[in-house]
């Protein structure tokens, strides 16, 4: 189902938002003959979800100073963030077609010259260190809204993170979310081929994060629980999403060559097919 607003029709709920948000990173990526899509895939359900049932945005006023904040740190999953927002209406979609050209505001990496962006990432283990800061920043001036932030599996193999995660814990940073994307792919392998991270959910409650593990592309049990976090007073949340990387695409499912590759113009109009794109 979907609403029409002037010529643009934009889905309506999360299950229809998630298939565009695949569909138009798809495209951007095979336009650009960039890379990145299945880290996109992967995240689809989850960005989904967010923009659709738990964040308090207006794409009107992406500036709104009560809105909650939301971090992609997994930067190179650009494509998915950028396809979200348009979706959501924080910029005209037309600029999607320019995803990745030179002189384009949309950048291969997340850009904070973009609507809706809070941070620029690519550079992985950042997202979560300036999450807590936010956090930290408004507990101090007694402001309520919450952080989310998007991190990757393999980018828990980046120190920062885990200064973060007990940073967050020490303070009591209750309204930081983060959501771990856990494809268990990384660029150049299996995450547990190149630096084992298991047992994931008990290291981040080792670190005193109330952690819950969920289905990344199960819409319902991601709408209950983020709309659920803060989990536990005065401890950050941790949700533990394991996804499949390439998710919705037959071919590129749990793959290590999507990380990288582009499709060419006949596996373009494959995965466009198998999502259902009317064309
Ligand atoms: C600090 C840093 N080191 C290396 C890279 C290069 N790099 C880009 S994506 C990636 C790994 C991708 O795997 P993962 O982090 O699990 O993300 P996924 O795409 O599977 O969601 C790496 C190492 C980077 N962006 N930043």
């Amino acid at each position: 189902m979907t609403i029409k607003l002037s010529e643009i029709e934009y889905p309506s709920n999360s299950l229809d938002l998630a298939q565009q948000i695949r569909i138009h990173a798809i495209k951007m990526v095979a336009q650009s003959n960039s890379s990145h899509i299945g880290s996109s895939l992967s995240m689809a359900d989850i960005l989904a979800v967010l923009y659709m049932d738990v964040l308090r945005v207006d794409p009107k006023q992406p500036d709104w100073p009560e809105r909650d904040r939301f971090i992609l740190s997994k930067g190179h999953a650009a494509a998915g963030l950028y396809a979200v927002l348009a979706l959501r209406g924080f910029f005209p979609m037309a600029l999607l077609k320019r995803f990745c050209q030179e002189g384009s505001l949309l950048l291969g990496h997340v850009s904070h010259h973009v609507p809706g962006v809070e941070l620029s990432t690519g550079s992985l283990g950042h997202g979560l260190p300036v999450g807590c800061g936010m956090v930290l920043a408004d507990k101090r001036e007694e402001k309520s809204h919450r952080v989310f932030v998007v991190l990757s599996d393999g980018e828990c193999d980046e120190g920062s993170n885990w200064e973060a995660a007990l940073f967050a814990a020490h303070h009591k940073l209750d309204n930081l979310v983060a959501i771990v994307d856990a494809n268990e792919l990384q660029g150049f392998g299996r995450v547990d081929e190149v630096l084992k991270l298991a047992p994931l959910a008990e290291k981040w409650r080792a670190f005193r994060w109330a952690v819950r593990e969920v289905d990344g592309h199960d819409h319902q049990a991601l709408k209950t629980l983020l709309n659920q976090a803060p989990f536990e007073p005065d401890h950050p949340s941790l949700v533990l999403a394991h996804t499949i990387k390439g998710k919705g695409v037959s071919f590129m499912e749990d793959q290590l060559a999507w990380h990288y590759k582009s499709p060419n113009p006949e596996q373009l109009s494959q995965a466009l097919k198998q999502l259902g794109e009317k064309r």
